[in-house]
């Protein structure tokens, strides 16, 4: 890449030449490391954690996307709503990621998004999918967290502390709503009540995550 590299000239005292610090920023990672400086650019093995959590968030968009099809068209209409704006919870997520990582001078990947499964036995294992699907969510933030405090980059371990209090809330909506089916049962009433009744019961955790 012809940019030019924004290190700065001096480092703890002593003045760093001119050549050095007019690289490319190919070459600009090797002169920092011997440097020991990275300022405020981020390290690459952060842009590379994050452009994953870029991917896994795309894909935890398109998953929940094709499980509001599957409820739409079962006649889960609550069900597929609820899906519908998780999907673009998501999506935002992965916005939220790919815009911090362009603004700290890395790229962030725009992920090709593989097609998950299309169908389902029912509205259990959709929720028991989700659940998993977020625990490994939840693991690859703590990954990405403890990466921070290895490099010592503050700054994104910081911004990562929003996905933190996220991941908390929707494991605990997902077990919470597994809850409720598990006390449906096979009862068609019952899961016409779930339907109907799972918007407020989201609703009502975040108000009180908020409060
Ligand atoms: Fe639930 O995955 Fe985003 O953070």
């Amino acid at each position: 890449m012809a940019r030019r590299c924004q290190a700065t000239s001096t480092r703890g005292g002593s003045r760093v030449s001119k050549s050095e610090v007019l690289l490319t920023f190919d070459e600009c990672p090797r002169v920092r490391a011997r440097l020991g400086y990275f300022g405020d650019m981020m390290h690459e093995s952060i842009s590379l954690a994050l452009n994953q959590q870029i991917a896994l968030e795309g894909q935890s968009s398109h998953t929940y996307l094709t499980m509001a099809v599957w409820a739409e068209t079962k006649g889960f209409d609550g069900v597929a709503d609820f899906l519908y704006a998780h999907a673009e919870e998501e999506r935002q997520h992965m916005l939220k990621l790919m815009r911090f990582v362009n603004e700290r001078g890395a790229v962030a990947t725009v992920p090709s998004i593989h097609a998950g499964p299309t169908e389902y036995n029912g509205l259990r294992e959709v929720f028991e999918s989700i659940l998993a699907h977020e625990t490994r969510v939840t693991e690859n933030i703590n990954g990405v967290v403890d990466l921070c405090l290895q490099v010592k980059d503050y700054t994104t371990h910081n911004f990562m502390q929003w996905y933190v209090g996220e991941q908390i809330e929707e494991e605990a909506l997902a077990r919470k709503l597994l809850d409720k089916l598990a006390l449906a049962g096979d009862d068609h009433g019952a899961l016409y009540l779930f339907d109907r009744d799972i918007l407020s019961v989201m609703g009502g955790m975040q108000a009180n995550a908020g409060a």
